[in-house]
């Protein structure tokens, strides 16, 4: 294996240069040879600055993640980083890419930077659970000043290199050959003998005296319920009350306090897991897949707006079909406010947006569609406007168009009957608002070919999105879980709790919003049409609870009507109402139901574990293949709390046994024909296993 850092001379320069693909990672390896390459440097009497820079085609991107979860081994990195800054000859670090986490620690105790234009350097521990673990929370202050710090840190963002200049991280942006211009920046150093300049020897300048706490306070809602954030501030608050060693030995000590934690656990599983998910088991990475270089979305209505727009913004031209001029005109016109909002943030170009628009075509012809290479349908959620659909598109497509509904939980096998071309039929169930949401379900029927839904998963990563392949069945794999944690909050406001206290302790859990406030922004007529929609499949005590029909009767669909479970001002601040209150417990009395606490505990696991039960059945029914399967969808598609790590990987944490015995409570109380173990829980309950520790 070629060697992940080598060392070389040029003149009176030491180079060391790592080259450990895909991003030069911090391995072992690659810290005992950057220890080595600095020591020989200084040990040899003609070496008068040494240069550390990358080979391939980032600097080093932190520490391996691949190493957590295992005894940290020599050399450690805070230590590897001090070896640099106490080196007697300047170091400069020459940086392309993306120099982040270790990688820009690294940076950090070299006495000089430079970078390229196009490079960017960013501290993003804090999306794995972590804080920067080599000197980042105690060098960054002292270099960049504490605000600009405790932005970075607690953000995770990369910053260009322009900018990094301005913030004092780099010392010079360099264009052309980065070892050239490293070369002559470091002969520069030693001919003008610039003094090392040395972080830990700074003062971390405190930009107001209640910095910390303002900075806290403005970010809350950013921070719920994460650990990290919190710590990366004390971190960065040490820098500036004690000398630098102490400092150093209080990071390490957090750092192990959120290495071992769960929530670091969970992130550091999401960051794989994001990545493993678009690899479909039992195939090739290299399967051939179709060109989609034109596309097709049929409804210019909200989802097929939106997912207009996501294939515009990755710059995909769109032909966009519906019946009637109005309705085209309304779904251009929405388009056109909603990229006309993000330039108004400042998040978007007015020639990027123009550009956008442009590739967006209206037409009112099936015709127009021939030439599409994938074509979406996002019509009415009606199984025979969906087979008229998906007849014409099969006799006006050109053969090898991939031709996809957006179906929420329509059969696609029936769908795809509907033509001639089966295995070119899939659904592509993208979640509303589909510009912004990340989740994307690529539903393979029966006979869809392996290379079309490999295409779906590409093209789905083209654009952006967080996609996961997943089976035909009723709600595919997250609105068929979702239908268990609804059922069960329906159940508990009969028994006795509330819609504010369940959304209370669900928003607490960590989602977006609680299920009763969400239902009143996406409209409850909407919940109330799928109900009725699914009666006849609903079980007698499913029927009775008729609560949501009795609130959509008096017209209360939520915000858009002014009222729903809560009532609204005129700004949709939202307040618990009293006749909904009154209108649920007399629904219990006419149930029978006698009401009772029901604690907050009870509420999460009744919310939380039915899904979870129902994850197993997916896995044993193959409609996931995998569990990280379903904690993406639930991740990306339902705001699942990223420091839990998804349904899955939260059962594993919280202990399959503890699941399953819940479990079996709640079969005793509620009834066996909800609360029945999945056999695949059963079975690693007992076996003292996980959904990933099988
Ligand atoms: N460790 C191990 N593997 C990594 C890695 C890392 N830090 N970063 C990326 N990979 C793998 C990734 O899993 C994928 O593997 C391949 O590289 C390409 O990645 C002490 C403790 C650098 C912006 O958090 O943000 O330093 O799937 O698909 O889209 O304070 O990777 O091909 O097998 O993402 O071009 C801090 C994480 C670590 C950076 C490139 N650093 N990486 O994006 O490629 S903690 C990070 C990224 C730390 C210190 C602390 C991105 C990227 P495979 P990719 P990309």
């Amino acid at each position: 294996m070629a060697e992940v850092v080598g060392f070389s001379k040029e003149g009176r320069i030491g180079l060391i240069t790592i080259n450990n693909p895909p991003v030069n990672a911090l391995s072992r390896a690659v810290r005992a040879g950057i220890r080595a390459g600095t020591e020989k440097g200084n040990a040899d009497r003609d070496i008068a600055a040494l240069v550390i820079l990358c080979e391939g085609r980032t600097f080093i991107a932190g520490a391996d993640i691949r190493e957590f979860g295992r005894p940290p081994m020599a050399p450690h990195l805070p230590d590897v980083c001090q070896l640099i800054e106490d080196s007697p000859r300047p170091v400069i670090a020459a940086i392309h890419g993306t120099a982040l986490g270790g990688g820009l620690e690294i940076a950090l105790s070299c006495h000089f930077r430079i970078a390229l234009p196009t490079a960017k350097v960013g501290l993003p521990e804090v999306k794995l659970g972590l804080l920067p673990g080599a000197g980042g929370t105690q060098r960054l202050p002292r270099l960049a000043g504490t605000r600009a710090a405790l932005e970075m840190i607690t953000s995770g963002a990369p910053v260009a290199a322009a900018k990094a200049k301005d913030m004092g991280i780099l010392d010079e942006i360099v264009e052309g050959d980065l070892k050239a211009a490293a070369l002559e920046y470091a002969n520069t150093v030693v001919d003008r003998k610039l003094p090392l300049r040395r972080a830990s020897q700074l003062k971390a300048a405190v930009e107001s005296p209640t910095l910390f706490e303002d900075f806290a306070k403005a970010n809350a809602r950013r921070f719920r319920g994460f650990l990290a954030p919190l710590k990366c501030i004390e971190a960065v608050k040490i820098a500036t009350e004690l000398p630098f060693p102490e400092g150093m030995k209080k990071e390490r000590e957090i750092f192990i306090e959120l290495h071992d934690s769960d929530q670091s656990k969970a992130q550091r599983h999401v960051f794989f897991a994001e990545r493993e998910v678009v690899r479909i088991p039992g195939l090739p990475d290299d399967l051939p897949t179709r060109d989609i270089r034109s596309v097709g979305v049929l409804g210019a209505g909200t989802m097929g707006g939106g997912i207009a727009m996501c294939f515009a913004n990755a710059g995909i031209p769109v032909t966009l079909l519906d019946m009637k001029q109005e309705f085209l005109d309304k779904g251009l016109a929405i388009i056109k406010k909603n990229y006309a909002n993000t330039v108004a943030k400042g998040r978007l170009a007015q020639e990027a947006m123009d550009k956008r628009m442009s590739l967006i075509r209206p037409t009112l012809a099936y015709e127009d569609l021939k030439d599409a290479d994938l074509v979406i349908e996002a019509v009415f959620e009606d199984m025979t406007v969906k087979k008229e659909v998906f007849g014409k598109l099969d006799s006006i497509c050109k053969p090898g168009a991939v031709l996809a509904s957006n179906t929420s939980y329509l059969n696609i096998d029936e769908i795809a009957a509907a033509t001639g071309r089966p295995q070119d039929v899939m659904g592509m169930h993208f979640f509303s608002p589909a510009n912004v949401m990340r989740l994307l379900e690529n539903v393979r029927g029966a006979k869809t070919s392996p290379e079309v839904y490999a295409t779906a998963m590409k093209v789905g990563k083209k654009i952006g999105k967080a996609p996961v392949l997943v089976g035909v069945c009723d709600g595919f794999v997250g609105n068929r879980m979702l239908a268990k944690r609804t059922r069960e909050c329906g159940f508990m406001l009969e028994e006795g709790a509330l819609p504010w206290q369940i959304d209370r302790v669900i928003y607490g859990f960590g989602f977006p919003m609680g299920p009763y406030a969400m239902g009143d922004m996406a409209g409850l007529d909407v919940g109330w049409r799928n109900r009725k929609a699914k009666f006849d499949t609903l079980t007698p005590r499913e029927q009775k609870n008729n609560i949501l029909d009795k609130i959509c009767e008096m017209g209360r669909y939520g915000q858009k009507t002014g009222a729903g479970f809560y009532k609204y001002d005129e700004k949709r601040n939202a307040t618990p109402d009293p006749m909904i209150e009154e209108l649920i417990i007399s629904h219990s009395k006419e149930a029978g139901i006698a009401r009772r606490a029901i604690s907050d505990q009870e509420i999460i696991e009744r919310a939380i574990y039915s899904m979870i039960n129902e994850g197993a059945k997916i896995l044993e029914e193959g409609i996931a293949a995998r569990s990280l399967d379903i904690d993406a969808v639930w991740l990306y598609g339902y705001g699942f709390p990223v420091y839990l790590g998804g349904p899955m990987f939260y059962a594993d944490t919280v202990g399959l046994k503890k699941i399953y015995d819940a479990i079996l409570r709640y079969r005793d109380l509620v009834g066996a024909e909800y609360w029945t173990p999945a056999p695949l829980l059963e079975k690693l309950a007992k076996e003292g296993k996980g959904f990933y520790a099988r």
